[in-house]
């Protein structure tokens, strides 16, 4: 997949935007820790609701991603770098090997968001899924994430709708209506 300097530009701008949630502290570093922190939220949040199976998916998903982007225990990478280094590694995927990937990931997360097991996220599971993470994104910001990402309208969010946001905003390098609000406003 070629994509052009402004598709790229802006595919970049979506993982800034990402990382910079992840770097809690806005140090400009993000480490394997960060990412573990991460996942160590949403297992402890499963386990709370004695979700052992969902705790150990997210586990396998997190590595996967951190054998992906290459990240290194101990090491702190500077977000730019990051962002460089793992929007070249993302698009120079196959889209098959690239959804894998996301819906692996997005999968584990839909799981865990999913706390009353009834095949959907709620507003107010999405809500609780970014306060477990601590994200720094209003309740403004997630309703709107929760509107676009919900596509057919019935007010909650399907595995497959969340599936589909997800791969388009972390593979796809179009400007989206979804991908401008799914982790709140992007960075510029
Ligand atoms: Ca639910
Ligand atoms: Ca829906």
């Amino acid at each position: 997949m070629s994509a052009s300097k402004e598709q790229k530009d802006y595919h970049m701008r979506k993982l800034r935007t990402h990382y910079k949630l992840i770097d809690k502290h806005n140090s400009g570093y993000i480490s394997h820790e960060g990412f573990r922190q991460m996942a160590e939220k949403l297992k402890g949040f499963a386990r709370m609701l004695q979700h052992e199976e969902k705790a150990l998916a997210v586990d396998v998903a997190f590595l996967a991603v951190s054998d992906v982007l290459k990240l290194k225990e101990g090491v702190n990478y500077a977000i730019e770098d990051l962002v460089k280094s793992s929007s070249q590694t993302l698009l120079s995927m196959s889209k098959e090997d690239a959804k894998t990937i996301t819906n692996n990931v997005h999968n584990a997360i839909f799981d865990v968001a999913d706390a009353n097991e009834d095949g959907f996220i709620s507003l107010e599971e999405y809500k609780v899924y970014f306060y477990i993470l601590g994200h720094d994104i209003s309740d403004e910001e997630i309703t709107q994430s929760f509107n676009a990402i919900d596509s057919n309208k019935d007010e909650k969010i399907s595995r497959e709708e969340f599936l589909e946001a997800a791969f388009d905003y972390f593979i796809n390098v179009d400007e989206s209506e979804v991908a401008k609000v799914f982790l709140g406003h992007l960075e510029t």
